[in-house]
């Protein structure tokens, strides 16, 4: 029988709101500043976009995911975990959890931990990557919403299925990149499985 198809899965805005816990506290802690609405979200990095704002800004928007807890509250974004849960449970199908901890990583890395325990339990610890460089890890696809992901490894061995977000809506996906449009019922997680293993 053929092996099973490995199927990276993205933390960060795939299976947790990064975005949206990002806005909700930058305006908690600095109500009196600028900020940019989710719909006008552009690049990956949230942080960049701050800074264009000014660079008390951009040093107040680093303070937002480098503070204690940020990772741990960050919510599910919807669908996610059942779809996750949906994919672990199917024939011939492998997950992993593909993630990048930040570079300050003291409450980070825990806590990547703490909310996979928290939202999907103990046995997805043994699911769990962290890297810095995703391009060396080998799998099928990679479900991420960062627009390009390189690295030491080109190409990587996954193909990359673009998680849709507010920052890559704008993005055309290249080369042999997909989109994804979330995990509603709608979505087309299961055709893009399904489609990678016959190939
Ligand atoms: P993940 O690999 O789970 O998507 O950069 C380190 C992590 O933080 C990485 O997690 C992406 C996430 N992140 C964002 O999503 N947006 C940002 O602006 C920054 C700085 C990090």
């Amino acid at each position: 029988s053929p092996r099973n198809l490995r199927v990276l899965l993205d933390m960060d805005g795939v299976l947790a709101d990064f975005e949206g816990q990002f806005l909700k506290r930058f305006r908690e802690k600095y109500p009196h500043d600028p900020f940019v609405p989710l719909e006008e979200r552009s690049g990956f990095y949230v942080t960049k976009q701050y800074y264009d704002l000014g660079q008390d800004i951009g040093t107040k928007a680093f303070s937002i995911y480098e503070e204690k807890g940020f990772f741990l509250n960050l919510q599910p974004i919807e669908g996610a975990l059942e779809a996750a849960r949906e994919m672990a449970e199917m024939e011939g199908v492998d997950v992993y959890i593909c993630t990048s901890p930040i570079k300050k990583y003291t409450h980070c890395v825990v806590e990547k931990y703490q909310w996979l325990d928290k939202h999907l339990g103990k046995e997805w610890m043994e699911r769990m990557i962290l890297t810095r460089d995703k391009t060396v890890i080998n799998g099928d696809l990679l479900i991420d919403d960062k627009p390009n992901i390189t690295g030491g490894m080109n190409p990587p061995m996954w193909q990359h299925v673009l998680f849709t977000s507010w920052h890559n809506r704008d993005v055309v996906p290249q080369g042999s990149q997909i989109r994804l449009d979330g995990w509603l019922p709608h979505s087309n997680w299961r055709d893009i499985l399904e489609q990678k293993r016959q190939e």
